[in-house]
């Protein structure tokens, strides 16, 4: 008999299905020489949680019309998003191994391993990350091979939201916040340059939010789920993110490097503004958990379920 909840078992599921379509989607030799193959793998499957491309699936399942006038079989989106669910791990493992290089955040240990650039050196690690970003556009562009009718537009919407929210309006212009922080007022946050919180939250919904949303919205959107559905999963999403990013916070400052399989304490070293700096722990994680109240609102609302609430929990309570 298989142990843990039955949402253990869901993610469990989910991840042997993600890795397996990982596993396909990387290039291998002779389509590429073999250290670029090497370090995209090592980072890929360097053991992370794989929230993301779960948020991805459990979206598309959550937005998936079933009742009498379910879609046939081949058009329930369920592939389609298991490729968006890829192409959605394959960037946010770039920005990590591109996060932890020498000129950005100066760390040797991710996911419980040594950095890309430890292993591979500086050129092949950056280079990585350059083949993953490229490789999740490939996927996307690519997949599946025999796309149901009407699903074109789909998968554009899908590609276009993905590139707006990893490029410089999203995830690269979050670093860009973080990496120039302090380097005079031109610099600083577009939206919020004289209100710290404000300016700590745009950070996070660019640098962490937007992918995260990003996420879960293509889910949404390559299964073929109803604008209702889109907008209710984008809401959902938007608080979803805003409590990852302050439980990873508290985490840094709790959290053992062991356990996280990263470096903890950094922000503290690096006098980085984070919620409990600004808050203190107890605060942040009271903001932490309205946030995903206001997540279970927004489902509500659209009147969406499926596993899209134990996700925000599970984001709660994390301990890596
Ligand atoms: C280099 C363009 C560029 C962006 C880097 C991801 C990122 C932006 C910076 C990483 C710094 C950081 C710790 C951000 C906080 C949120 C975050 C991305 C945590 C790591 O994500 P998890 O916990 O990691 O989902 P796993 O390993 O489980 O996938």
């Amino acid at each position: 008999m298989s142990e843990g909840t039955a949402f253990d078992r869901y993610l469990d599921a989910r991840r042997r299905e993600i890795d397996a379509a990982l596993d396909e989607a990387l290039p291998a030799p002779p389509a590429c020489p073999p250290p670029i193959a090497e370090a995209m793998r090592y980072s890929v499957f360097a053991g992370g949680k794989r929230f993301r491309p779960i948020l991805t699936l459990a979206a598309a399942e959550a937005a998936i019309p079933c009742g009498p006038d379910a879609a046939p079989p081949e058009d329930t989106g369920r592939m389609p998003a298991l490729a968006g669910a890829c192409a959605i791990e394959l960037i946010h493992t770039y920005s990590l191994v591109h996060d932890d290089l020498p000129a950005m955040d100066d760390d040797t240990l991710r996911r419980g391993r040594p950095t890309s650039h430890v292993v591979f050196g500086e050129g092949v690690a950056i280079l990585a990350g350059d083949a993953l970003l490229t490789q999740a556009f490939t996927l996307l562009a690519g997949s599946p091979s025999h796309a149901p009718p009407g699903f074109e537009v789909r998968r554009l919407r899908a590609i276009a939201r993905i590139a707006e929210a990893a490029g410089a309006a999203g995830m690269v212009g979050g670093q860009t916040l973080d990496l120039t922080a302090g380097a005079g007022a031109d610099r600083g946050p577009v939206r919020a340059a004289d209100d710290p919180e404000a300016a700590l939250r745009e950070v996070h919904e660019r640098k962490t939010g937007a992918l995260i949303r990003a996420a879960a919205a293509i889910g949404a959107i390559l299964a073929g789920g109803g604008e209702t559905a889109v907008r209710g999963v984008d809401a959902y999403a938007a608080h979803v993110g805003l409590a990852f990013q302050i439980v990873d916070d508290i985490l840094d400052v709790e959290g053992s490097t062991a356990e996280l399989g990263k470096t903890a304490g950094k922000d503290a070293v690096a006098r980085k503004p984070t919620y409990p700096s600004m808050h203190g722990l107890d605060r942040s994680r009271a903001l932490a958990a309205d946030a995903v109240a206001a997540a279970r609102d927004a489902l509500a609302s659209a009147g969406l379920g499926g596993r899209l609430g134990d996700i925000a929990e599970w984001v709660l309570s994390r301990t890596s």
